[in-house]
């Protein structure tokens, strides 16, 4: 059972999210990498592939170097703790990327991944829904393919409708009703080969939160809310025992449970060390010249 770490990485920056989804092979990982190719800034990639071998995540590192690959298992239903290490393997990068795209498998619900709307380090910034044109107006779609993919339509921030070029115009005429239907007022771009317009995908990274009747019930409050950060200052220097003696003393000065505190202290010698905390855990470590120059307060994350 996967468990959401306890603090915020990144000293509480919220990298921003899109879910993308869309029915299997409607063209999510061509827009994905039409979207990395036109980025001036660094991107990671989540990529769900439902089969054994994440062919997706290939095409997609081409593009960003920060891929992470969930193969074999679907994110909404049957890979849930793969979906969770792979936030883990991101949150443990040192700086954070400017944005995730997460392609969800074809057979996902987007409605139900938003519980991880915001999971520790994330904030979704929207939810883009691929659909293909062929398959919107595709008579012999059995019906509960097409219910299910109504439901991905529903969810949906931005709608990009792809393989315009392989269905007439009455047919998209026919297409756009329907999702005007299903989602009504969602901005619908398309991206069908050679139609294409320019900027068309603009959008794509920046659709600001969510749309009244879609994503509406972020679920409670963000593990962010409940944590606050106190600065408690050091009157330095300090040796060993007087570290411990502060650390000791932190819980007088803030309230709640410490879970996490790091700060830069000078010592009597001269040298400065890294104080850290986590949890119950205490570490002191020397550092180079190189590695700090100067004392910093104390940096306290506690629950209320
Ligand atoms: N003609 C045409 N083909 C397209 C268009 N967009 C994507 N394709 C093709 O459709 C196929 C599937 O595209 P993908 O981008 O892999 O689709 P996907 O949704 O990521 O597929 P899965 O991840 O397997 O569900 C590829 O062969 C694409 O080249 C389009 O606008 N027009
Ligand atoms: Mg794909
Ligand atoms: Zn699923």
């Amino acid at each position: 059972m996967y468990r959401e770490p306890e603090f915020l990485p990144w000293d509480g920056r919220r990298v921003p999210m899109t879910f993308v989804g869309g029915y299997l092979g409607a063209g999510k990982t061509t827009v994905i990498n039409e979207v990395l190719g036109a980025a001036e800034r660094p991107i990671a990639v989540i990529v769900n592939d439902v089969g054994e071998i994440n062919i997706d995540a290939r095409l997609v590192r081409s593009r960003s170097g920060d891929t992470v690959e969930l193969t074999d298992g679907c994110v909404c239903c049957s890979a849930i703790d793969g979906f969770g290490a792979a936030f883990d393997q991101l949150r443990a990068r040192l700086e954070p990327p400017d944005h995730l795209i997460v392609e969800l498998s074809g057979v996902a619900e987007p409605a139900n991944v938003l519980p991880w709307s915001n999971t520790a380090g994330f904030l979704l910034d929207g939810v883009v829904v691929v659909v293909g044109a062929d398959q919107l107006v595709d008579a012999t779609m059995p019906d509960w393919v097409r219910t299910h993919l109504d439901r991905q339509i529903a969810a949906a921030d931005l709608v990009v409708l792809s393989k315009t070029d392989l269905v007439d115009a009455a047919a998209i005429d026919t297409g756009r009703h329907r999702l005007d239907e299903l989602a009504p007022g969602v901005p619908v771009v398309d991206t069908g080969r050679g139609n294409n317009e320019p900027g068309a995908l603009g959008r794509f990274l920046a659709l600001g939160g969510h749309r009244a009747g879609a994503i509406t019930a972020l679920p409670g409050p963000t593990l962010f809310d409940l944590h606050h950060t106190d600065t408690v200052p050091i009157d330095g220097p300090l040796d060993q025992a007087g570290i411990e003696r502060l650390l000791d003393e932190l819980p007088r000065h803030v309230g709640g449970r410490i879970v996490r505190a790091k700060g830069v202290v000078a010592t009597p010698d001269g040298t400065l060390v890294l104080v850290q905390v986590v949890g119950n855990r205490r570490e002191i470590t020397p550092l180079f010249p190189t590695e700090a120059d100067s004392p910093t307060d104390l940096v306290v994350i506690s629950l209320d």
